[in-house]
């Protein structure tokens, strides 16, 4: 392939809540761009991208793919992201790692839960974002309740580009409103040939009044068409698309397009609006980045030229070795090349270089700037860091990640398993942040933690099939976290001698309890650690973090309370590394016994489809555990309660929903915040 120019690449992900349709997409744009010629389908576990096995079992996708594909004169690279909330990392990690996002809505369900947590995670990095409205075949497809939604639950503008010709199992086509005219797919040959049409007489009027709703939102964008507008000139449709890319492009709009992958309805009419209005790697903002050699702030503009910059943006245990994913910046990179990594300070090399698709494998010689390809060879590489030129050290912003709240005790079956156990777990932390694995050291059990329920059922379930380990697991628990109830203040001297060196650090420190949902906050005034000299002001800093990783009362992570360095003396002939450390830690610990700690424990926001004749007895069923109902909406036969519940109240719940609703109730449910655990729970820890 050759290098196509970068205003004609996009980078861009497919987002969505669970089952809209974004894996159904992501394979149509594969047949329609002629990289597969044989459409699979993800319910008979045969979608090129849920490549992965448990992704084929489960019919749904677990892990973010790469694909690549040419449409007209364009080169896509496209990440097909999960929608289920487990597996977010890989929607927060490829948002930040791409210029655009398609975003996906249920034509009959709209906005979901998860859909707003996608959006938001998108407009944290201000990704540009068009819509669309898919499954328009289905009984009780209203795309104009979809797009009420964007406006009141997502606080969005959307802006709608065509309207649907015929409704659910008649939905043949659309009116593309820029250019007036009636598209139709043909059922016969996959959705393949396109026929162009005039504008049915019946929709002429409503085709009027939506299209002077598109006018006046162009006319925002260019006061060139506002004048024409008013003056009642006509406008050709270029320059309509060029005033709504700039409103795409600052994220001020969000156009919305209607399909049904399914039934191969609606996907051309998006490929082309992903060339015309999203943007290029040139169109993105520039990179802003810290030099490591003298700290200064920059901004890397992609740009084949200069030193290079890329981002690891996800790892994968590929056979055992790792696979990097790399979004590059700026400059050019092959293989034999020797990048240095930031985080860890050392350099590495380039094994080999690849372009995705789905699972295969494209040999490569050469990457440049705005491109997103694989690399092996590099094998410090963790997610979210930064590879540069060794002569020119950068720190990109790196991810945030969401905080697991769930645990499960794993053991290994036999003594072979015993054996391969830590190994296939630290491969497998390669590649998920999220996953966590602890050993704890009085049961002598490894402590899994990840973000759900599913997310470790398929991690012990890739334990057994990818690295042949088996192992056995309790039950699901909580991870809670501790707080305080008081403030106070600690100080602490520490000095002994061990081996024959004196040892000497002082602290005094802080503690405030602070209101839920604050987190944890770590406040050192400058002049504190001013005497000190920088990379023992840096360990100092570490060390607090640290501290706060176990609470006194269950070894839990704290949150909620500020924690002041009010005083540490620098005196430059007695304190030692050792001292100050074990002060910290000890002041701290100290420090949060004396200010009352207690449990806050993860309460989940809880989205429920079940039909109306089961809506009481699931209201039953979620005020028993605790729940707190805030709101139903009717939709036509069925109910959606929103609710939130703990955590610990939901561990198992699918099983008991279907069998209350007679396997016709589901739901899904992302974690919301921490509140105060019940005095039962607290005394199972020995809390007062
Ligand atoms: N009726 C109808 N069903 C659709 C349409 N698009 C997708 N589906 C079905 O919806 C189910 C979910 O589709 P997927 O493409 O796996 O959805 P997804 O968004 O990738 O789901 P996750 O990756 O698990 O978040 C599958 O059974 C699809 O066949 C559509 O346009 N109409
Ligand atoms: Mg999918």
């Amino acid at each position: 392939m050759t290098t196509p120019q970068l205003e004609r690449i996009r980078n861009f992900g497919i987002i969505s809540h669970i089952d809209a349709g974004k894996t159904t997409v992501s394979e149509r744009i594969l047949f329609y761009t002629g990289e597969i010629h044989k459409m699979g389908e993800v319910h008979d576990g045969m979608a090129v991208m849920d490549w992965m096995e448990q992704e084929q079992q489960r019919g749904i996708t677990i892990t973010a793919t790469a694909t690549r594909c040419q449409w007209k004169d364009y080169t896509f690279n496209i990440i097909d992201t999960p929608g289920h909330i487990d597996f977010t990392i890989e929607v927060e990690r490829s948002l930040r790692a791409l210029d655009g996002a398609v975003a996906i809505f249920s034509a009959v369900e709209g906005v979901q839960p998860q859909s707003e947590s996608v959006w938001r995670q998108a407009n944290r990095y201000k990704v540009p974002r068009i819509c669309l409205i898919n499954k328009m075949d289905r009984i009780g497809a209203d795309h104009e309740q979809v797009l009420e939604a964007l406006r009141t639950k997502l606080h969005a503008r959307p802006l709608l580009l065509q309207l649907p010709i015929g409704n659910e199992e008649h939905f043949v086509g659309v009116i593309d409103l820029i250019r007036q005219q009636a598209i139709y797919f043909d059922v016969n040959d996959l959705g393949r040939t396109l026929e162009y049409h005039d504008i049915p007489s019946e929709m002429i009027d409503a085709t009027r009044r939506h299209r002077e709703l598109l006018l006046e939102t162009a006319a925002d964008f260019d006061d060139a068409i506002l004048a024409d507008v008013l003056d009642n000139k006509p406008i050709e449709s270029e320059r309509l698309l060029a005033a709504l890319r700039t409103g795409v492009l600052s994220c001020r709009i969000f156009p919305v397009l209607l399909g049904s992958a399914l039934r191969n309805k609606g996907v051309q009419p998006l490929l082309d609006m992903i060339c015309t209005l999203l943007p290029s790697p040139l169109d993105a903002p520039p990179a802003p980045a810290k030099q490591l050699e003298n700290g200064a702030e920059i901004l890397v503009k992609t740009s084949p030229d200069g030193p290079v910059c890329a981002l690891a943006f996800k790892v994968l245990a590929d056979e055992g070795r790792k696979l990097t994913y790399l979004r590059i910046y700026a400059g050019r990179i092959k293989p034999g090349d020797v990048l240095h990594n930031s985080r860890t300070g050392s350099d590495e090399k380039i094994a080999r270089l690849f372009r995705m698709h789905a699972h295969k494998r494209e040999r490569i010689d050469e990457a440049g700037a705005g491109d997103i390809v694989t690399a092996t060879g590099l094998k410090q590489v963790l997610t979210g860091d930064t590879l540069s030129a060794p002569g020119n050290p950068l720190q990109l912003a790196g991810l945030s990640y969401p905080e697991p709240v769930v645990s499960l005790a794993v053991e290994p079956k036999t003594v072979d398993d015993r054996d391969k156990l830590p190994l296939a777990l630290e491969k497998l932390q390669w590649e998920d942040p999220t996953f966590k694995v602890k050993e704890d050291t009085e049961t002598g059990q490894t402590l899994l933690t990840g973000m759900g329920e599913l997310h470790l059922e398929v991690v012990v379930q890739r334990l057994k099939t990818d690295f042949g380990v088996d192992t056995q697991t309790g039950r699901p628990q909580v991870v809670y976290r501790e707080t305080i109830r008081c403030a106070c203040q600690h100080h602490e001297l520490f000095e002994r001698e061990i081996e024959g060196k004196t040892h000497y650090g002082e602290v005094t420190i802080r503690l405030n309890p602070q209101p839920r949902k604050q987190g944890l906050s770590i406040d050192i005034a400058a002049e504190v650690l001013a005497p000190w000299p920088p990379e023992m002001a840096q360990r100092i800093k570490e060390q607090l973090h640290q501290a706060c990783q176990a609470g006194p009362a269950a070894g839990y992570p704290l949150t909620d309370l500020t924690l002041t360095l009010s005083a540490a003396p620098y005196d430059s002939h007695r304190v030692t590394d050792l001292g100050i450390a074990t002060a910290i830690a000890r002041a701290v610990n100290q420090g949060l016994r004396d200010s009352s700690p207690t449990l806050l424990e993860p309460v989940m926001a809880l989205e429920l489809t079940a039909p109306s004749d089961y809506t009481g007895r699931v209201m039953n069923s979620l005020n028993q555990k605790r729940g707190q109902i805030e709101g139903i909406t009717s939709r036509p036969g069925q109910d959606v309660i929103r609710a939130s519940v703990p955590l610990l109240e939901m561990f198992g719940y699918m099983t008991e929903l279907r069998s209350a609703t007679k396997g016709q109730g589901s739901f899904t449910m992302e974690f919301s915040h921490f509140e105060q655990a019940p005095a039962e729970i607290l005394k199972k820890f020995g809390i007062k």
